[in-house]
C-alpha cells in the first residue's frame, strides 16, 4: 500500500527495525550514513536497498533537511556500492520511490540499486 510521505517519521516501520538489527536483512553495506541490503523480493539478478541512518521518510525530506554531511555521505555510499559490486562498466539502475504516486510502499527513504542484466529504457 503506498504511503504518504508527508507523514511524519515511524520508528516502527520495517526498515528502522532493520536499522536496529530487530529484523535480519541480507546486509551488502554499512557506514556512518547508510546502510544497504538484498531486496527481499529482486526485480533483478541484483537489487539492493540503500537507506541513510538518519530518520527520513522520502527523498522529499531528506533534501529538504538533512545536513550536507549526510546527503555526500548517502550519495557516496550508493556510488561506493555500485562499484563494490563492479557495475560501473556494464551499469546499473537507481530508483526512489516517492509518496503514493510514486508507489512508495516503505516509510524510510531508500534507493533501488538494480544491475545484473540489460536493464532497458524505463520512461514510465
Ligand atoms: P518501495 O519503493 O517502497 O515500493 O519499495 C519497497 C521495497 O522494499 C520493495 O522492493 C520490497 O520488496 C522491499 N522490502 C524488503 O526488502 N524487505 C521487507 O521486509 C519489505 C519490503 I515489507
Amino acid at each position: 500500500m503506498p504511503i504518504d510521505a508527508t507523514l511524519p517519521y515511524d520508528d516502527e516501520n520495517i526498515f528502522a527495525k532493520i536499522l536496529r538489527g530487530e529484523i535480519p536483512s541480507k546486509k551488502v553495506y554499512e557506514d556512518e550514513w547508510a546502510y544497504a541490503f538484498h531486496d527481499i523480493a529482486p526485480q533483478a539478478p541484483l537489487h539492493i536497498l540503500v537507506i541513510p541512518k538518519g530518520r527520513y521518510v522520502s527523498w522529499d525530506d531528506f533534501s529538504a533537511k538533512a545536513s550536507a554531511d549526510e546527503i555526500a555521505g548517502f550519495v557516496r555510499a550508493v556510488g561506493t556500492i555500485a562499484r563494490d559490486h563492479d557495475l560501473v562498466e556494464p551499469g546499473y539502475r537507481l530508483l526512489g520511490n516517492v509518496g503514493a504516486d510514486g508507489g512508495q510502499e516503505v516509510p524510510h527513504l531508500h534507493v533501488h540499486l538494480f544491475g545484473g542484466k540489460p536493464l532497458g529504457r524505463m520512461i514510465s
